[in-house]
């Protein structure tokens, strides 16, 4: 009987590859989970939890910042790939991704990213430190349905702020999503919506309320149809 692995035996798998400086085996290990347990699960349920574990024994002293970078670039490289063999988006509505201004943290928005792009999603993301002013000449000019931001670094939360802040009084909807955003005084002092789910749960919510799928293809009913042929004969 053939079992597939659950995703914490790819996580397993992966912290192996990643204590060995082995960027073709994590990326092995994510083409498997990806083809067996489907992008969501491997996002949300493998690539999110190794970040967290490789983040902790890095803040612990347990891994070097090198075995960090080497999973962060695996990953980058990996959702890169993934991206480039979706479809086309179909659905009408430009979702527009940012990092804060001072925010280095991409990975995360890069997963927001593919997943929506797999729903028939239009994405711009803009990517790292993206200044305010910047975010803003964007907006104008791409008119996006919805904007998300995203900061994990606590200490450059005031510029992240900042720039949710901006979009909502420019007039767009506006999501915010990452460490930076926990502080209860933002919360309720803030316009924005919090991102807190899981980032399949994150990708339904803006796919379903900020873009439309595409018209459906006109239908000519079968008999009318013959009956307009033999009228035209
Ligand atoms: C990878 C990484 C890096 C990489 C980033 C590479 C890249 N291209 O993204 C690099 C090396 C650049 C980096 C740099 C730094 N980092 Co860093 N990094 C991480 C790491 C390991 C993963 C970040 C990530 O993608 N998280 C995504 C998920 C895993 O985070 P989560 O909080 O569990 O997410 C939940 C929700 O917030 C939500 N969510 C989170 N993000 C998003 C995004 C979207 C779009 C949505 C919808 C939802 C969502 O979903 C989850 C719940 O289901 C984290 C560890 C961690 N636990 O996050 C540290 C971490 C965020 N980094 C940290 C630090 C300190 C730094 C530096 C300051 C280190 C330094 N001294 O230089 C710099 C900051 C640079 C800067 N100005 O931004 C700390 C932050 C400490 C804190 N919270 O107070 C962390 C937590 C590590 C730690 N344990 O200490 N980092």
């Amino acid at each position: 009987m053939h079992v597939d692995p659950a995703p914490a035996t790819y996580v397993g798998t992966i912290l192996t590859a990643v204590r060995s400086f082995n960027q073709m085996r994590v990326c092995a290990a994510l083409d498997d989970a990806d083809a067996t347990l489907g992008l969501d699960v491997t996002i949300d349920e493998i690539i999110f939890p190794a970040l967290r574990v490789v983040g902790t024994f890095w803040s612990s002293g347990t891994l070097d910042i090198a075995h960090e970078h080497l999973l962060s670039s695996a990953m980058a490289r990996w959702v890169a790939s993934r991206s480039a063999v979706l479809p086309a988006p179909s659905r009408r509505g430009t979702v527009l991704l940012a990092a804060g201004p001072e925010d280095l943290h991409t990975l995360a928005l890069d997963c927001l990213d593919l997943l929506l792009v797999s729903r028939g999603v239009e994405v711009c993301n803009l990517g790292a430190q993206t200044p305010v002013a910047s975010l803003l000449v964007a907006v104008r000019s791409l008119h996006p349905t919805a904007v998300v931001i995203c900061s994990h670094t606590p200490t450059v939360a005031s510029p992240a702020v900042r720039a949710v802040r901006a979009i909502a009084d420019a007039g767009f909807p506006v999501y915010f999503a990452g460490s930076s955003f926990s502080s209860q005084f933002f919360r309720q002092n803030s316009p924005g919506v919090p991102l807190d789910g899981t980032l399949q749960e994150s990708a339904d919510l803006i796919t379903h309320r900020h873009t439309t799928p595409p018209p459906e293809p006109a239908v000519l009913p079968r008999a009318r149809f013959r009956q307009s042929v033999v009228a035209s004969a």
